[in-house]
Parts: structure tokens; C-alpha cells; sequence
């Protein structure tokens, strides 16, 4: 997030163009936003056995703040339309070299124990944003930091240009058992893990494609490597859309492949998490149409929602529409 938008993202969320209307949707179970009591955002899918988890982090922004996040949840289901609450798993202030900001997430499975991958902002003794890691022995926690300091520095990217370029972490473990971390705002790196999933393993890569702005995902299908990603192309749109480049391998070469959907409505930012369940490709992202009690959605109460992904025979993705019907809808119709 760029300071000098930050003022015109404060003025927004408190015009009526940013304000969404009171909850008009249908609560059928399944339709979008999927969590309706609380405002969550950066959605972070995982499969585990039947169930598939969504780690998220929880907005309180109040009245004209723009961000207020303090703590990740986690959210389960069995069937896409049923959501178990499971509460925290985490706070920011469980880093205790953190000082704030519950950003953008994920956990993966590796060696018998759940790792969670997040920004935060690091305390006074390294500046801006940081990325830290946690474990667990269950997906739905306690985590504990599993490191007791940061994994990515601000520090560890020189070449960066702004103090929150290293954000929004996403792992990937490659079919040859390495896991790797990407991450970044306006600059996207790439790096491969050592397999204590605790430190860096060889040099920082900066892979960043086309209109990156921030939450990168990766995912493979296939043979095919995907980097999904919030994009801003700011000479023509004021609010990010999703993007994505595709590449034979973890190492690229990377190949823009375009906008795989449009903003979230009356948001932002958008954050995109993909996976495969029960043989079924979805799509997390979020909006901020949600309004509980008298707070309406802005850039900082968002409400995370999930669309059917689906794939063209040569394996890019069909764009996504975003829709109030959300998986309610049958799979093919998901255009
Ligand atoms: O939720 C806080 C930040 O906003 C995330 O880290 C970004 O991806 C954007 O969604």
C-alpha cells in the first residue's frame, strides 16, 4: 500500500462511493461473501484430508481507519457451502518482535506439522514490513513463532524501493519435496526455503511481472507453474484486479498470461488463493460488499468470497467473473 494513496483510500472509504450497502445478499450457504459475521480478508486455502481450511486475516478497521488487523482465523469445510469457525489461531503480538499488522498469510503442510507464512510489521529494530513463520502440529493451531525472529527482512531486499515491499508470503512445496516462498509488494521475490521451513535458502530472486502489486500465489496444475497476483495497472484503474504469469518451471521463464478477474467490489485491494478440492479448482478472493451492524465494507472490512476456477485445454485459466451466487452456482457455468 503506497503512503500517497493512503489519503485517498481514507477519503474513499468514508465517501458513499466506498460504502457498501447494508447485506442485501441471499445467506444461502455457499453464496458470496462465505463469512458474514466477521470482516476477513486475504483468504489462504489448504487441503487437508476431505476438509479444506481458509486461513484469513480478521479486519477491525473502525470507522475511517484503514487497516486494523490484529490476529489470523481460521475457517474449515467439508462441502464448500458450510463453514466451521475455529477461531484465532494466531495473534501479531505472539511475534514478540512484531509490533502490528496481521497481514496476509498461508500455511502449507511439510514433515508432519502445519507451517504459517506472514507479514507483519516489524518493531523499531528493523524497519518496515517483515514476513514471519509459525508451526503448529494442527491446521487449526496454536502456532507458536517457530523461528523468534523474522525470516524476510526489509533488509534482505536492498534493491526494493519502498519499507512494505516484503509482504504476503505464498509457499509452494515442487514435486521434488523443495519448498519455495515468494512474496512482495511492487517488487515480487522469489526464494527457495531450507528444509527446516525456518531460513532462506540460497539467494533472493526478484521475479516481478507485469502490474504486480502485491499478494502473489503459486500454484502448479499439471506441468504448468502458475504466480497469480493482485495487479495494478494505475494509467487506467484505480483498484487492483487479479493478474497471473505461467512458466514451465519454478524458475521461470515467466510468461504474462493477463487478468484472470476484475476488483473486488467497493475494494481496493484483492488478494487471490487457489487450490484443488475434492477434484474441483477454486478461487478465493475478497470484496468489501459485507456490512455488520452499522459498519459498512471499506478498504479495511472486507469479506472474503469464493468462485469456481476452471481451465482452458492448454492450460491457462478461464477469467473468473465474481458473483453474489459464488459456488452455489454448478461448476460449469463459472465464466
Ligand atoms: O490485508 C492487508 C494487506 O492488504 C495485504 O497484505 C495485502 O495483500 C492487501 O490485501
Amino acid at each position: 500500500m503506497n503512503p500517497s494513496r493512503l489519503l485517498a483510500m481514507l477519503l474513499l472509504a468514508s465517501s458513499p462511493i466506498a460504502a457498501a450497502p447494508a447485506d442485501q445478499h441471499p445467506s444461502q450457504p455457499g453464496s458470496n461473501p462465505i463469512i458474514r459475521d466477521k470482516f476477513t480478508a486475504d483468504p489462504a486455502p489448504l487441503v487437508v484430508g476431505d476438509r479444506l481450511y481458509l486461513y484469513v486475516g480478521h479486519d477491525e478497521a473502525q470507522r475511517d481507519e484503514m487497516f486494523n488487523m490484529r490476529e489470523w482465523l481460521v475457517y474449515s469445510t467439508t462441502d464448500m457451502k458450510h463453514w466451521t469457525d475455529h477461531g484465532p489461531i494466531m495473534k501479531v503480538k505472539d511475534f514478540k518482535w512484531a509490533k502490528q499488522d496481521a497481514w496476509a498469510s498461508q500455511t502449507i503442510f511439510k514433515n508432519g506439522r502445519y507451517w504459517f507464512y506472514a507479514a507483519v510489521e516489524h518493531d523499531a529494530t528493523h524497519s518496515g514490513k517483515a514476513i514471519a513463520v509459525a508451526v503448529s502440529d494442527k491446521p487449526t493451531g496454536p502456532f507458536v513463532d517457530a523461528k523468534g525472529s523474522a525470516l524476510v527482512t526489509n533488509a534482505m531486499t536492498p534493491k526494493g524501493t519502498h519499507s512494505w515491499e516484503d509482504i504476503d508470503p505464498t509457499v509452494f512445496t515442487d514435486d521434488d519435496g523443495t519448498t519455495w516462498i515468494a512474496w512482495g509488494n511492487r517488487q515480487c521475490y522469489i526464494a527457495r526455503l531450507k528444509p527446516n521451513m525456518i531460513e532462506i535458502d540460497g539467494p533472493i530472486r526478484e521475479i516481478t511481472p507485469p502490474h504486480f502489486e502485491e499478494g502473489p500465489w503459486l500454484h502448479k496444475r499439471g506441468k504448468m507453474y502458475y504466480l497469480t497476483y493482485a495487479s495494478l495497472d494505475r494509467k487506467t484503474h484505480r483498484d487492483e484486479r487479479v493478474s497471473y504469469s505461467t512458466a514451465p518451471s519454478i524458475n521461470g521463464p515467466w510468461t504474462y498470461r493477463g487478468e484472470l478477474t476484475g476488483s473486488g467490489k467497493y475494494s481496493f485491494t484483492i488478494h487471490p488463493g487457489i487450490v484443488e478440492y475434492k477434484r474441483n479448482w477454486y478461487l478465493f478472493l475478497h470484496n468489501a460488499t459485507l456490512a455488520i451492524g452499522d459498519l459498512n465494507g471499506s478498504i479495511g472490512r472486507r469479506a472474503v468470497t469464493v468462485e469456481h476456477l476452471r481451465y482452458n485445454p492448454d492450460g491457462t485459466m478461464i477469467p473468473v467473473v465474481q458473483t453474489d451466487a459464488g459456488v452455489t452456482a454448478p461448476a460449469d457455468r463459472a465464466r
